[in-house]
């Protein structure tokens, strides 16, 4: 069945329409709405997506080179549920040189492979929120206000209370060898949203877009930008082009 911008298809073949915050001149995105689960069961954070909540979820598998239509040579695998407590995030990603230096939560942006989730709860209030995840563990999470309203280190003092567990399958930092990839399981509270009110209710629709840098000495770049969107440009703070996710129970 085809479902139309608005809606959400569920596993059961149900429709579920979705209520565009004050938003009804919503700007479609071509791709249709992402169906986000509800768990009842806590996710452990592990870097392990073998919960059966995430079995049951719709993967995310279209990647593109941002800024153009070409598929991304780095395949991932997002997938997003939530609870009645968070928002949970995970990426499997296939990856020949896991790299990353940087340790800890808020570390300089630059230089790591990263996952990154875009969240942006409206299309017309100016409110989004970035959380990113190294192959080393760190974390970074920035609520901006207002796209262009000053620099990333503006934004990035705000605190999500993001937890995040990574495995990695290879050898980290070692580009003389080849990897299989590594993935990233994240949870963050529904409090990180509280400027948009916190919490969706079921049948709410949001926007999201999953983006990701992998630098690796096997790519003929070095680098690979790619995004779970088309982006007319390598700019993944292009908000016009998130796709819908529709919160069904
Ligand atoms: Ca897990
Ligand atoms: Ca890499």
């Amino acid at each position: 069945m085809v479902c139309c911008a608005g809606e959400a298809c569920r596993g059961d073949g149900r429709r579920v329409a979705f209520d565009f915050m004050n938003d009804p001149q919503t700007i479609a995105s071509p791709q249709q709405p992402y169906a986000c689960l509800w768990t009842p069961d806590a996710i452990a954070i592990d870097g392990k997506v073998d919960e059966k909540a995430w079995k049951r979820t719709s993967p995310i598998t279209d990647f593109y080179v941002a800024g153009s239509t070409k598929r991304a040579t780095s395949r991932t695998t997002a997938r997003l549920l939530w609870s009645d407590t968070h928002l949970y995030f995970s990426a499997e990603m296939e990856d020949a040189d896991v790299y990353g230096l940087h340790e800890g939560h808020d570390p300089p942006f630059g230089g790591d492979d990263v996952i990154e989730l875009f969240v942006k709860p409206s299309r017309t209030d100016p409110f989004y929120w970035e959380f990113h995840v190294t192959p080393r563990g760190a974390t970074r999470d920035y609520f901006y206000a207002r796209r262009g309203a000053g620099p990333n280190e503006r934004w990035i003092a705000y605190n999500s209370g993001m937890r995040a567990a990574v495995t990695v399958d290879g050898t980290l930092n070692r580009w003389e060898d080849r990897d299989a990839g590594w993935i990233a399981e994240v949870a963050i509270p529904w409090t990180a949203f509280e400027r948009m009110g916190g919490r969706p209710k079921e049948g709410d629709a949001w926007t999201f877009m999953v983006a990701r840098y992998d630098y690796s000495v096997h790519l003929e770049e070095g680098i690979e930008l790619s995004a779970s969107s088309i982006l007319p440009k390598e700019n993944f703070h292009l908000f016009e082009h998130y796709q819908d996710m529709g919160f069904i129970k």
